[in-house]
C-alpha cells in the first residue's frame, strides 16, 4: 500500500513537472517578423531585443529577426495572422499592418486625429485607450509586450509640392492594403495604390507610382526616399505606433521567469526605440534639415492649410468612428484635446 502511494506520488510529481514549460525544451530559434530592413530605429531595436534576450537568458531564448517581410509569404497585412497562428513567435509590427485583424487599431490612422502631438499619443497609449487596445490584441492570441513607434506619417512624391488637397488630384500614391488608407486618399482625390513595402521600392524607382506616405526618421531616412521623391509635405495626418508582440502559443511555452525577462527587455528596448524614432523631430528641426540637405523641398502647412485636408477627409473620419468604436475614439479625442 505504502509502495503504491509512493508510486502515485512520484507519478503525479512527474506529471506536474512535465506540464511546466521546461527551458530545455525550447525550440532552437524564435522567429521575429519585421516589415522593414535592419537600418533605422525600428530594425535596430529588433537586433537589440534579440541580443539582450540571448544574453539575459544565457542563450535559452534565441530570437532570429526576419527583416523586410521575409516571414510572410504574401501581404504585410497578414503579419498578425502569422503571430496568432504561431508561425511567427514575435513581431515588431506596425499597428497599420495589424489593423485588418484588430480593427480598433485603426484609431491611429483616423485622419488628423492626433495632429502631430507626441504628448497626446503618449497619453493615449499609456491611458485607458491604449490599455483597451492591448486587451483586444491579447484576446486575438497575441501578447502585446510594449508600444513602439514608426512615427507620424508624411507624404512624399516625385511630381509636385503638396499644399492643398487639389495638389493630390490623380496622384498615384502607394499605401498599405488597409482600407482606411484607401478611403482617405480617395477622399483627397488621389489614386491610392495598395502595395507591400518591399514591392513599393521598385515602383518608386520605375515611377509606376508617384508618391507614398511614411515617417521621416524611421522610414524616409533609412530608405533614402529623396533619391526617388523630391517633395515632402509635413502634415502628420496619421500616427503609426509599433507593437512588440509575442504569439500566445510561444508565450505559453516560456517559463514564468523567462516571461518576466522577455517583458522587461521588451519595455526597455522599445523605450529606446521610441526615442530613436523621434530623434531630430520632437522639439528639434534637425530631421527637417537633413531632408533639405538631401535636396528635398519641404512643405510645412499652416493651420488653415491643414484645415482644408481635414475637411476633405471628415467623411472618412466619421465612417471610421463606427469601425473603431465611438467610445474609443471619444476617449482618444478627449486625451488629445486635454494634452494640447
Ligand atoms: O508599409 C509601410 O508603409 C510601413 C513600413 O510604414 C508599414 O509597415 C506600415
Amino acid at each position: 500500500m505504502k509502495r503504491l502511494l509512493l508510486t502515485a506520488l512520484s507519478l503525479s510529481l512527474l506529471v506536474a513537472w512535465t506540464a511546466l514549460p521546461a527551458a530545455a525544451q525550447y525550440k532552437p530559434e524564435f522567429k521575429n517578423s519585421l516589415v522593414v530592413g535592419p537600418a533605422g530605429p525600428w530594425g535596430e531595436a529588433a537586433a537589440k531585443f534579440a541580443d539582450l534576450l540571448k544574453e539575459r537568458t544565457q542563450g535559452r531564448i534565441n530570437v532570429k529577426n526576419y527583416f523586410a517581410g521575409q516571414l510572410f509569404a504574401g501581404k504585410q497585412t497578414n503579419e498578425f495572422t502569422l503571430l496568432n497562428q504561431g508561425v511567427a513567435d514575435f513581431a515588431l509590427g506596425s499597428t497599420i499592418n495589424w489593423s485588418p485583424q484588430v480593427k480598433e487599431l485603426n484609431l491611429f490612422a483616423m485622419p488628423f486625429l492626433f495632429g502631430g502631438s507626441y504628448k497626446g499619443l503618449d497619453a493615449v497609449e499609456s491611458g485607458e485607450p491604449g490599455q483597451k487596445l492591448f486587451k483586444l490584441v491579447e484576446a486575438k492570441g497575441v501578447i502585446p509586450l510594449a508600444w513602439g513607434e514608426n512615427g507620424f506619417r508624411q507624404i512624399t512624391n516625385s511630381k509636385r509640392p503638396v499644399r492643398k488637397p487639389e495638389d493630390l488630384d490623380g496622384l498615384k500614391v502607394r499605401v498599405v492594403g488597409s482600407p482606411i488608407f484607401i478611403d482617405t486618399f480617395r477622399a483627397l482625390g488621389a489614386n491610392p495604390i495598395n502595395m507591400n513595402w518591399g514591392d513599393a521600392q521598385t515602383a518608386f524607382q520605375q515611377g509606376t507610382v508617384d508618391g507614398q506616405e511614411n515617417p521621416v526618421v524611421s522610414v524616409i531616412f533609412p530608405y533614402k526616399l529623396w533619391t526617388v521623391h523630391k517633395n515632402i509635405s509635413l502634415w502628420s495626418y496619421a500616427i503609426d505606433p509599433l507593437i512588440l508582440g509575442v504569439s500566445k502559443i510561444t508565450w505559453d511555452s516560456l517559463t514564468p521567469a523567462d516571461r518576466e525577462i522577455v517583458k522587461k527587455t521588451a519595455l526597455e528596448v522599445m523605450d529606446w526605440q521610441k526615442k530613436g524614432a523621434r530623434a531630430g523631430l520632437e522639439g528639434s528641426t534637425e530631421a527637417v534639415e537633413t531632408l533639405k540637405k538631401n535636396g528635398m523641398e519641404v512643405v510645412t502647412l499652416s493651420a488653415a492649410e491643414l484645415a482644408a485636408f481635414r475637411a476633405k477627409t471628415k467623411p472618412v473620419y466619421d465612417k471610421w468612428v463606427a469601425e473603431v468604436g465611438a467610445d474609443l475614439v471619444k476617449a482618444a479625442e478627449a486625451i488629445v484635446a486635454r494634452t494640447k
